[in-house]
């Protein structure tokens, strides 16, 4: 074995290379720093526990590790850390609520992280900082993100006053709404005025993104069959305003029928935000056509919730709110982790399908055990 000191370069050839092996063996050691060389940022941001107050001075003083790694506190479902997690968090709160959240949902592949990517740059062009957040439905059945593939933003994950964030992975939907919710209070203490949350709008997910955002988005393509027929209702009713993306080429006559569409499915319904008539734009995520006239719609609409004080009505509906779907969720959590519950499930169930107790019966059967 051909032996390096490593003592006098800042790189050498691992042990295991063999000995006058040439350049074809590309791998190399770096020499580490040693302990005396470290400052005392480095040795702040190496060591596995932090203080509250480390935490929370450096989020507010948006040192990018720190601000990670508190993230990564709040998310982490390991008791121990709930504590320290919920006294950063508080410290936090003073400084938070500044910013503009905006959600944005629409059916796979419609073009929603291409779309941050762009408006994302847009924003940062004019001096904002933005953060990037998912909420993943789907990440809760098969623990991994479909979402937050940072693969799809490269440009602007690399940008300096942006910060994306995939969507936590482990736990129901309402833990990840928890998680979601603190790290934009996170986000928001480190200085980003704009919170961009990406979600697949696949159900409850749309529901759950609206409670947490000022201003939903529904991104939607022409051309994927009938332009009204796969969206529920119940999507459009939570949207502010509607893009219909991909407009560009062939398709930007087929995206202005489907917008005239939309905008008259719009019209009988009940808007999200009363007073705001929610309407139809046509885009391009990729070519960046009506990004700027989507920023305006959005900048209108802040003005107009903000002067009316329904900005301010609706982010304290979502903090009660919160609480009371927390409340359930930890109730919920609690009556299915109940051993005696866990036992008696089966049976009632077979019971149930064979018609020998009736739904009531069994619900008040297994509450019974769950109480006693
Ligand atoms: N022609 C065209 N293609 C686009 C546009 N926006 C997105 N795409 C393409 O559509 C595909 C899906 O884009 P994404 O941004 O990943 O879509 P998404 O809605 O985030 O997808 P999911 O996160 O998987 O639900 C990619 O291949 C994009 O390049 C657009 O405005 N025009
Ligand atoms: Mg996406």
């Amino acid at each position: 074995m051909k032996k390096s000191n490593p003592k006098h370069t800042s790189s050498y050839k691992p042990d295991w290379t063999p000995e006058n092996s040439g350049n074809e063996f590309a791998v190399r050691v770096v020499k580490g720093v040693s302990k005396s060389e470290l400052t005392k940022n480095d040795k702040l941001l190496k060591r596995k526990n932090l203080s509250v107050d480390e935490y929370v001075n450096g989020v507010i003083n948006f040192n990018r590790n720190i601000l990670a790694r508190t993230i990564t506190l709040i998310e982490s479902n390991n008791s121990k850390h709930h504590d320290t997690a919920q006294e950063v968090l508080k410290s936090l709160l003073p400084y938070s609520g500044k910013s503009l959240r905006i959600g944005i949902t629409g059916v796979p592949g419609a073009g929603k992280s291409t779309l941050i990517e762009m408006l994302g740059l847009y924003l940062l062009k004019q001096g904002h900082k933005v953060a990037v957040l998912t909420v993943d439905p789907s990440s809760t059945v098969t623990k991994g993100s479909i979402l937050g593939d940072k693969t799809r933003m490269e440009n602007l994950s690399k940008e300096k006053n942006c910060f994306i964030r995939p969507s936590p992975s482990a736990g129901n939907l309402g833990g990840v709404t928890r998680k979601s919710r603190e790290t934009i209070t996170i986000c928001e203490a480190a200085g980003f005025d704009i919170i961009l949350i990406e979600t697949v709008g696949v159900g409850q997910s749309e529901v759950t993104v609206r409670s947490m955002v000022d201003f939903f988005l529904l991104v939607l393509i022409a051309g994927a069959g009938d332009e009204l027929q796969g969206i529920k209702r119940g999507i459009m009713e939570l949207a502010d305003a509607v893009l219909i993306n991909k407009a560009d080429g062939d398709n930007d006559k087929k995206a202005k029928i489907a917008a005239s569409d939309c905008n008259n499915a719009l019209h009988y319904l009940q808007p999200t935000t009363k007073g705001w008539q929610a309407k139809a734009f046509t885009g391009s995520a990729l070519t960046g056509k009506g990004i700027p006239e989507l920023w305006d719609v959005i900048k209108k609409y802040e003005s107009f919730v903000k002067q009316s004080g329904l900005f301010e009505q609706r982010r304290k509906e979502q903090s009660i709110e919160w609480v009371f779907r927390m409340i359930e969720d930890s109730l919920r959590d609690n009556f299915y982790n109940n051993e005696n519950v866990k036992k008696s499930i089966t049976s009632i169930k077979e019971e149930i399908t064979k018609d020998k107790i009736t739904p009531t019966i069994a619900a008040e059967k297994l509450l019974k055990i769950y109480y006693s």
